[in-house]
C-alpha cells in the first residue's frame, strides 16, 4: 500500500508532523486556548530521549496555531525527556506555572516547575524552568520508585491554603495517587497517606482529579468544594492502555478520595472508561469563559510502525468533549464540543424512515470520510430481543466480537456503516444490539473494525460498551464524528463513547460512502438522521 497523507485528519488536533502523545497542561489564558503535548519532534515513533511540550494556541478549540516548543530538555534533570504534566493557573493573580516530569542524566523521574517569562504575553510563548527543580524527586527517605514518579495533576487548594497536587506511582503491583502539599509550587511535602490507591492496578499514568457538579452540565472550577459538588479521579492504567474515572466524595479533613465504588470491588470491567475504543492518558481542564470542563485525550494509531514512519506521522487528539455528571450520578457524559459544530456545512436530514430488516440506506450527499452524522432509533418489537444468555461472558468486548456468529438476530445490530467502500469490501460498523436479561433491556453498543481495511496489518479489534440506557422509554441515539482514519462514536447522548482507527485503502476520500444499516431480524424506525459534511479545520 502506498502511504501518501490519506490517513491524515482533517478536524482533528496534531502537529505538522513526527509523534505525538499525550494532551500536556491544557488551559485557558487571556482569552486563548493552550495546548502543550507530547511531542517526538524528530521521528513518527516514541523516543526515549528526546520527548518535549509541544504548544499551540486556539481561540475556539477548533482552530490551532503553532508556537516553538514549550519544554525541551536542556538540565541534567529532564536531558532525556520532558514527560507529561499540567498547568495551573494560580488566583488571585490569575498567573499559570506548569509541573511536568523530567527524564534525569540517569533516567529517572522526577517533577519539575516552569513559569512563563513574560505573564503578559497571552500566548506564553517562552517559558522558563525554575532554578530550584527538581522540585520533588525519589529518595531513600521517600522510597519512591525512580522508574514510577511521574504525570503531576493540576493542583488544586485547601482549606487550608495550601496547594496539593497527585503524581502517579505505583507501589508493587498497587497503583497510587501520591498527594504532595506545598504553599509555592516550590517546596512540596508529601502527605502520610495516599489520596488513593488500589491493589493489582499497576502504574497509574496521568491522574486527573477534578470537581464536578451534582446537578447540571456546568464545569467547576478545580479547587472548588462543597455540598452540591462530587469528585472524579481519573487514571490512565498503564497495564490495561485505558482510561478509567471513579466518582465519589474528597473528604477534605482526612484529605483522601473516598469513590463510590473503587476498582478494589469491580472486574476492572465494570469501572467506567471515558471511552472504550482507543483513548488514554487524557486529561481536563476548567474552562472559566464558557463554565465548562473540557477532556483532551489521545488516540494512538492502530497501524503499525513502519507504516507509521513511512506516513511521517503519528497521533492525534480526540475532538475535546465537554464533561459532565449525568442525573443518576452513576456516570459522565461527553459530548463533542459546541464549536466543532462550525465547520457543518451541507445538512442531510431525514426522518421517520423504517430501516428495514437486513437491509442498508445510503445516506448520499455528504463527505463520507469527512463528516458528522447523528442518528436516532425507535424499536417496537421489544418481545424480539435476544435473551441475554447468562453463559456468555458479560464482556461486551467480547459479546461485539462475537456477533454474528453467537448471536442470532433478533433486535440489532443496527447502526451507521462508515467509510464503507462501494462494494462493501470495507466498512466500519458502530452499532446497536438491544438484548433482555430478566425484566430489562440491555443496550449494547460496538465499534466492529474488522472489515475497516484490506490492510491487515492494522489493529482491527472490535470495541464494545453496553449503554446505560432505557430503549423501550428513551430515544436510542448514535453520533459519529468521522475524519478520514478516525470515527469517534457517542452513544445514548454521550454516555458510552467509543474511539476507533482504522485505514481503509479503497474507502477513501471521495471513494467513501456512509450507510444506515440493520442486520437484525426485525425492522427498526430511523426517528431522525442528521448528517453534515465537514470542512478542514486550520490546524498546526
Ligand atoms: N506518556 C508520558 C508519560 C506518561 C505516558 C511520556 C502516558 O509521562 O506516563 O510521553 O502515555
Amino acid at each position: 500500500f502506498i502511504l501518501n497523507q490519506t490517513y491524515r485528519p482533517s478536524f482533528h488536533f496534531q502537529p505538522s508532523k513526527n509523534w505525538m502523545n499525550d494532551p500536556n497542561g491544557p488551559m485557558r489564558y487571556k482569552g486563548l486556548y493552550h495546548m502543550f503535548y507530547q511531542h517526538n519532534p524528530k521521528d513518527a515513533v516514541f523516543s526515549d530521549n528526546g520527548m518535549v511540550w509541544g504548544h499551540s494556541i486556539s481561540r475556539d478549540l477548533v482552530n490551532w496555531f503553532p508556537l516553538q516548543h514549550a519544554l525541551t530538555p536542556s538540565e541534567p534533570y529532564d536531558t532525556n525527556g520532558c514527560w507529561s504534566g499540567s498547568a495551573t493557573i494560580v488566583h488571585p493573580k490569575g498567573k499559570p506555572v506548569i509541573l511536568y516530569t523530567g527524564i534525569d542524566y540517569m533516567h529517572r523521574q522526577n517533577q519539575n516547575l516552569a513559569i512563563p517569562k513574560n505573564v503578559s504575553d497571552p500566548f506564553l510563548r517562552e517559558w522558563v524552568k525554575s532554578p530550584k527543580n527538581p522540585v520533588l524527586a525519589p529518595s531513600i527517605t521517600n522510597k519512591i520508585n525512580v522508574d514510577s514518579f511521574r504525570d503531576p495533576t493540576t493542583a488544586w487548594l485547601g482549606h487550608d491554603n495550601l496547594w496539593r497536587i497527585v503524581v502517579g506511582s505505583k507501589e508493587g503491583d498497587k497503583g497510587v495517587a501520591l498527594l504532595f502539599l506545598s504553599k509555592d509550587f516550590v517546596q512540596w511535602v508529601q502527605a502520610k497517606h495516599h489520596l488513593h490507591s488500589a491493589e493489582t492496578t499497576g502504574m497509574w499514568e496521568c491522574p486527573d482529579f477534578f470537581p464536578i457538579l451534582i446537578n447540571g452540565t456546568f464545569g467547576l472550577d478545580t479547587s472548588i468544594n462543597g455540598p452540591y459538588v462530587r469528585h472524579v479521579l481519573k487514571i490512565s492504567l498503564y497495564d490495561a492502555s485505558h482510561d478509567y474515572y471513579l466518582i465519589g466524595t474528597y473528604d477534605t479533613t482526612k484529605d483522601i478520595f473516598v469513590p463510590d465504588k473503587g476498582f478494589e470491588h469491580n472486574e476492572l470491567s465494570l469501572v467506567p472508561r471515558y471511552d472504550y475504543g482507543k483513548f488514554y492518558a487524557s486529561k481536563t481542564f476548567y474552562d472559566g469563559a464558557k463554565k465548562r470542563r473540557v477532556l483532551w485525550g489521545w488516540i494512538n494509531e492502530s497501524s503499525v510502525r513502519e507504516d507509521d514512519i513511512k506516513k511521517g506521522w503519528a497521533g492525534i487528539q480526540a475532538i475535546p468533549r465537554t464533561l459532565w455528571l449525568h442525573k443518576s450520578g452513576k456516570q459522565l457524559v461527553q459530548w463533542p464540543i459546541v464549536e466543532i459544530e462550525k465547520l457543518r456545512t451541507n445538512p442531510i436530514n431525514l426522518h421517520s424512515k423504517i430501516l428495514k430488516r437486513g437491509t442498508l440506506l445510503e445516506v448520499s450527499g455528504v463527505t463520507a470520510a469527512q463528516a458528522d452524522v447523528e442518528i436516532s432509533f425507535e424499536v417496537n418489537e421489544f418481545g424480539k430481543a435476544q435473551v441475554l444468555d447468562p453463559s456468555w461472558k458479560m464482556d461486551p468486548q467480547l459479546l461485539c466480537s462475537g456477533i454474528g456468529t453467537k448471536v442470532k438476530g433478533g433486535l440489532g445490530p443496527f447502526g451507521l456503516l462508515v467509510l464503507a467502500s462501494k462494494s462493501m469490501q470495507e466498512y466500519t460498523a458502530v452499532s446497536f444490539t438491544i438484548f433482555r436479561s430478566n425484566k430489562n433491556y440491555m443496550v449494547l453498543m460496538c465499534s466492529d473494525q474488522i472489515r475497516s481495511s484490506l490492510n491487515l496489518k492494522n489493529d482491527l479489534t472490535t470495541y464494545g460498551a453496553f449503554v446505560d440506557v432505557d430503549p423501550v422509554h428513551e430515544e436510542l441515539s448514535l453520533r459519529s464524528l468521522i475524519d478520514h482514519s478516525v470515527v469517534e462514536s457517542f452513544g445514548g447522548q454521550g454516555k458510552a463513547c467509543m474511539t476507533a482507527r482504522v485505514y481503509p485503502t479503497l474507502a477513501i476520500n471521495d471513494e467513501a460512502y456512509l450507510h444506515a444499516f440493520n442486520n437484525g431480524t426485525v425492522d427498526v424506525k430511523i426517528t431522525r438522521l442528521n448528517a453534515w459534511s465537514m470542512k478542514k479545520a486550520k490546524i498546526n
